[in-house]
């Protein structure tokens, strides 16, 4: 998997594709994000989740390019998008490696300017399950970014490495409650209540919180009345893709 993960960033890439997951403002339902999602067609494996390439590739020393790759396409696609009049915030995952390279803010700068999105439009999503490393350099990218005017969300919050200091630090836009709290947490009344926790949280910081994988109307209502004002689930829409999206966000409009 590794020699053609490689292969893949260095020739063709047709194996790989993003899709898009609208993100709904509640109550109304009306979308205020997407986030791109990654996946990999793979001739013989067949679709491969990035939860299972993503950490090799990184291992590999491959996450830079692939994050790259990722940037590029997701910006390209959100080109189109914008020449058709979509204004709707793109949220983009990245590796939490890459935040450690110099070069990071500097290339995201240079694909931004190839592609004419302005920065404003763009997320960036860090997952907390990738320890960050080299942290001077991860809050220089950082405040570059944050100068330039990306935003930067938490991805799956409570689940890895994310410290309450390090929450401070870098200074996140949003949380992104993980669906393993989410999902079923009507009925489960531990995830309830570190749902709860976040969102209390994410208000007495200033940020906003997603809640992920949201898939049934009893989680919808107990997070409704906790609070939570921005949501992302097979309730509301599935991942899918560029053109189905534009379509979709074009009828909004
Ligand atoms: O879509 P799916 O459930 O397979 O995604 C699994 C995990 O992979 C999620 O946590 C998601 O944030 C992450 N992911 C999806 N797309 C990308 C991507 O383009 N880059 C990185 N680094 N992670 C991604
Ligand atoms: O952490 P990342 O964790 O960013 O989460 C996105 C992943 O979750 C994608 O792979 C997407 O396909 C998946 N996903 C999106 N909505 C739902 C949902 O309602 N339920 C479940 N089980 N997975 C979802
Ligand atoms: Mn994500
Ligand atoms: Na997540």
């Amino acid at each position: 998997i590794m020699s053609s993960l490689s292969n893949l960033l260095q020739t063709g890439q047709q194996e790989l594709d993003l899709y898009f997951q609208p993100q709904v403002e509640c109550p109304g339902n009306r979308i205020v994000g997407v986030e791109c999602l990654l996946r990999w067609r793979h001739p013989e494996f067949g679709t491969i989740s990035p939860l299972c390439f993503v950490p090799l590739a990184e291992h590999a020393g491959l996450a830079y390019w692939l994050d790259n790759w990722v940037l590029d396409t997701a910006l390209g696609h959100y080109s189109n998008w914008q020449a058709s009049g979509i204004r709707t915030r793109m949220a983009i995952n990245i590796s939490a490696c890459s935040l450690s390279n110099p070069d990071f803010a500097d290339a995201v700068d240079r694909l931004l300017d190839k592609h004419r999105v302005p920065a404003s439009l763009i997320e960036l999503e860090i997952t907390e399950s990738a320890l960050i490393e080299h942290h001077d350099l991860a809050t220089r990218n950082v405040q570059q970014l944050r100068q330039k005017g990306i935003g930067l969300a938490l991805d799956d919050f409570g689940t890895g490495f994310a410290s309450f200091a390090r929450l401070q630090s870098l200074c996140f836009d949003r949380l992104k409650i993980d669906r393993r709290f989410v999902n079923g947490m009507a009925s489960r009344s531990c995830n309830a209540a570190i749902v709860d926790a976040t969102l209390m949280l994410g208000r007495l910081l200033g940020q906003e919180v997603v809640a992920e994988g949201v898939e049934n109307l009893d989680d919808l209502a107990l997070l409704e009345r906790m609070g939570c004002t921005c949501m992302q689930g097979w309730l509301f829409y599935p991942a899918m893709d560029s053109a189905s999206c534009q379509a979709l966000l074009l009828k909004q409009q």
